[in-house]
């Protein structure tokens, strides 16, 4: 399987949990400022969005997915015996895709307007109390001493957490949540998450090296 990811983005989450399952990726670097990816591809004719994560499952153009939430939880599904997300159709699973949508919506999608610095002063202010109030409620959850965010094992709504995890870059004051700090350093020292920057790096390096070439 091919993963079109871009620099330290959402496209993490899919690294984290194709290494969790073993699988191996083949990687493509999308440089979203200069539009150009490692492999040559014209990244437009893969998603008009210009949106990474894409994970391609074959060679046919409709064999592919867009959507962090849906390629995860994909992946995951595919091996259920990993137990990286709840049985499809139970109330857990419910529960489970409505923190999905919580960290797509409540956390993913308010930082990137701060991190491009779209907004004006009011807009900033908003948006950052959304972000703090959004991670609170993360942080009470994790304050029963559980080691990850739906007990003490990891799954896709860790992994994916942990690659939205931009409150330095959109200035978002979260840094006394400590039960959230907590679990972002212990998702640091994951070999999933260790493995997923190493490759990633990689990428990026020689994509970097081969345009300043
Ligand atoms: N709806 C998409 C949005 C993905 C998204 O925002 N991707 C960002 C990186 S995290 C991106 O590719 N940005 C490129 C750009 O804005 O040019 C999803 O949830 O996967």
């Amino acid at each position: 399987m091919k993963l079109y990811l871009a620099d330290n983005t959402c496209s993490q989450a899919v690294q984290i949990i194709a290494n969790e399952l073993g699988l191996d990726l083949d990687l493509v670097h999308f440089d979203v400022f200069g539009k150009t990816t490692s492999n040559g591809e014209e990244f437009s004719g893969v998603n008009p969005m210009l949106y990474v994560p894409v994970l391609k499952t074959g060679d046919d153009n409709d064999d592919q997915l867009s959507e962090t939430i849906v390629i995860i939880s994909y992946l995951a599904d595919q091996h259920p015996d990993a137990g990286l997300i709840p049985t499809r159709g139970t109330f857990e699973r419910a529960k489970f895709d409505q923190l999905l949508v919580f960290i797509a919506t409540e956390i993913a999608q308010k930082h990137i307007p701060l991190m491009r610095k779209l907004l004006t002063e009011e807009g900033i202010a908003w948006s950052r109390n959304k972000l703090v109030s959004a991670y609170r409620m993360l942080d009470d959850r994790l304050s029963d001493g559980r080691r990850f965010l739906t007990g003490n094992e990891v799954s896709v709504a860790d992994a994916y957490l942990w690659a939205t995890f931009w409150h330095k870059r959109s200035g978002a004051p979260i840094e006394h949540l400590e039960h959230v700090m907590a679990w972002k350093a212990r998702m640091d020292a994951l070999p999933s998450v260790q493995k997923a920057l190493r490759e990633e790096a990689a990428i990026v390096a020689s994509h970097r090296s081969r345009l300043a070439a």
